[in-house]
């Protein structure tokens, strides 16, 4: 139906415009071409005048009307120290460009009102004119050489890196499809080594776990910042270009996967300083429809980071948090932080060092267990179980099962062996152990065995019964730990120890 009304409308136009052309014409013939000409090409004239004012007019107003955002004046102040540099490069730049604006206008428009056809007037033939060349060449030279000079000196102070001699902190911007995430350096002061190659759902920075300057490392999602301390972001993007984007600084930053870029600035106001500023405009003093418990928009508002960069369907969800704090309150925010090493890496799978201590450990381990059957007569054959531990009730703690899987791997591919697990009473470092309790270890080993697979058979389990042995000093490299277990390995069937096998070794 719309559609219809819309056509009908442009039909009803063109006939119209088809009258006035034909009244036109009847015009033409009753009162001569001439003085019809004359008199359009006046009222062109004066319209072009009534153009010129409403456009001079309407463009300086919405240049007034959007100075807070374009200039960064009022409550878009800059929050950084060389985002003051930038707003005043911009400032000069369209003061200056404004002028010249007014003025070509003027002319352009005042000239083509001037010059109309009239009768009796005859067009100049000027070919060449050397003061005007000069002039308009002239002026707009040395004004444009201040404004790039200026310029270049700006873009040099602000690009430029930190010095040796600087005090800064370095925090590194990571993009991805599509979030930001955020590493601080630990205690240490430094960001530790990174390999796209060792990039993994556990691992998404794809840190080096072999450099120990990673291990204090902290991984966060928004940006928190102290106040009145320079700051170098490195800054890169793990797949696509991304753009790290700080508005309220006047930081913005290409982030290229392979080819890390950095940006260093210094902000100069906290998050509460800037919105107390905020709260002095009326339109901040309005109630934020976002916010439930119905503040006013001062007190809702948030520095953040956007991705500048179009770089996908989630791009709009690049958002984060930039707090900048007082020093003191960034020191504790800093403290109360865990390194993603601490916290996700560390005893697991996914750790190098952990990895490599449990392969020493198996090593040692295996060597034992193997010289105990290749000298069944010495009293090598009671094995300590180090790292066997126990929860309070006897049952065994997560620690033991890596060395309890070494020992049931040899005990696999040593088919002809049999193990008396033998429980203890006198381990120091414990809390006091009695004989019955020494019994339910040894029962919860020799049942974890039998639970993955060694024939029950093989096995056999005794407290502590008033013997105490040995072992001590046995782990290789190790921190020396009484054992709570230890093992008899035999040929054949189970069997005790001999007392005598039993001197101190
Ligand atoms: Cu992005």
């Amino acid at each position: 139906m719309t559609t219809l009304i819309v056509l009908f409308c442009i039909v009803l136009l063109l006939l119209i415009i088809f009258q006035i052309a034909r009244v036109r014409d009847l015009a033409k013939q009753l009162r001569g071409s001439e003085e019809v000409e004359a008199t359009n090409v006046a009222n062109q004239a004066r319209g072009l005048m009534v153009f010129m004012a409403l456009l001079l007019i309407i463009t300086t107003a919405s240049a007034y009307y959007f100075k807070n955002y374009i200039l960064g004046f009022g409550p878009h102040e800059s929050a950084s120290v060389h985002g003051a540099e930038i707003d005043s490069m911009m400032k000069w730049t369209l003061a200056v460009t404004y002028v010249a604006y007014i003025l070509t206008h003027i002319f352009l428009f005042y000239y083509a009102y001037k010059y109309r056809t009239r009768k009796g007037h005859q067009a100049q033939y000027i070919s060449h004119n050397n003061t005007i060349e000069l002039v308009w060449t002239g002026i707009p030279a040395i004004v444009m050489t201040f404004l790039v000079v200026g310029g270049l000196d700006a873009w040099n102070t602000i690009m430029s890196d930190v010095g040796d001699d600087d005090n800064y902190m370095e925090i590194e911007a990571t993009g991805f499809q599509f979030a930001w995430t955020m590493r601080y350096p630990g205690p240490d002061g430094l960001l530790g080594r990174k390999d796209f190659r060792l990039i993994s759902g556990a691992n998404p920075l794809g840190q080096d776990w072999t450099d120990p300057k990673n291990h204090d490392d902290i991984v966060v999602n928004d940006v928190t910042l102290p106040v009145d301390q320079k700051v170098r972001v490195r800054i890169t993007a793990r797949d696509v270009l991304h753009d790290f984007y700080l508005p309220q600084f006047r930081v913005k930053m290409d982030a290229v996967p392979g080819l890390p870029t950095y940006f260093v600035f210094t902000p100069r106001k906290t998050t509460k300083e800037w919105r107390r500023g905020l709260s002095e405009y009326a339109e901040y003093q309005e109630i934020d429809p976002a916010s439930d418990e119905g503040l006013p928009l001062w007190q809702t508002q948030d520095f953040e980071l956007a991705c500048a960069e179009l770089c996908g369907i989630g791009h709009y969800s690049m958002k984060r948090t930039v707090t900048i704090m007082e020093q003191e309150d960034f020191d504790q925010w800093y403290s109360q932080q865990t390194s993603y090493y601490e916290g996700n890496v560390k005893g697991t799978d996914d750790d190098p060092l952990y990895m490599a201590e449990m392969k020493e450990q198996r090593d040692a381990f295996t060597q034992l267990l193997s010289q105990s059957i290749a000298t069944p007569s010495l009293e090598d054959n009671v094995v300590p179980l180090q790292y066997v531990r126990f929860q309070e009730a006897g049952e065994l703690s997560e620690e033991s099962f890596a060395q309890l899987d070494n020992m049931i791997s040899f005990l696999e591919e040593n088919q002809g062996y049999s193990a008396m697990i033998m429980g203890r009473s006198d381990n120091a470092g414990d809390e006091d152990v009695t004989e019955d309790l020494s019994g339910v270890r040894a029962q919860a080993v020799r049942q974890y065995l039998i639970d993955n697979g060694i024939d029950a058979e093989r096995l056999g389990s005794r407290g502590s019964s008033g013997t105490t042995s040995t072992a001590t000093n046995l782990t290789e490299g190790g921190e020396n730990r009484n054992p709570s277990i230890e093992i008899y390995i035999t040929e054949g069937e189970v069997s005790e120890p001999q007392t005598a096998n039993l001197s101190s070794k």
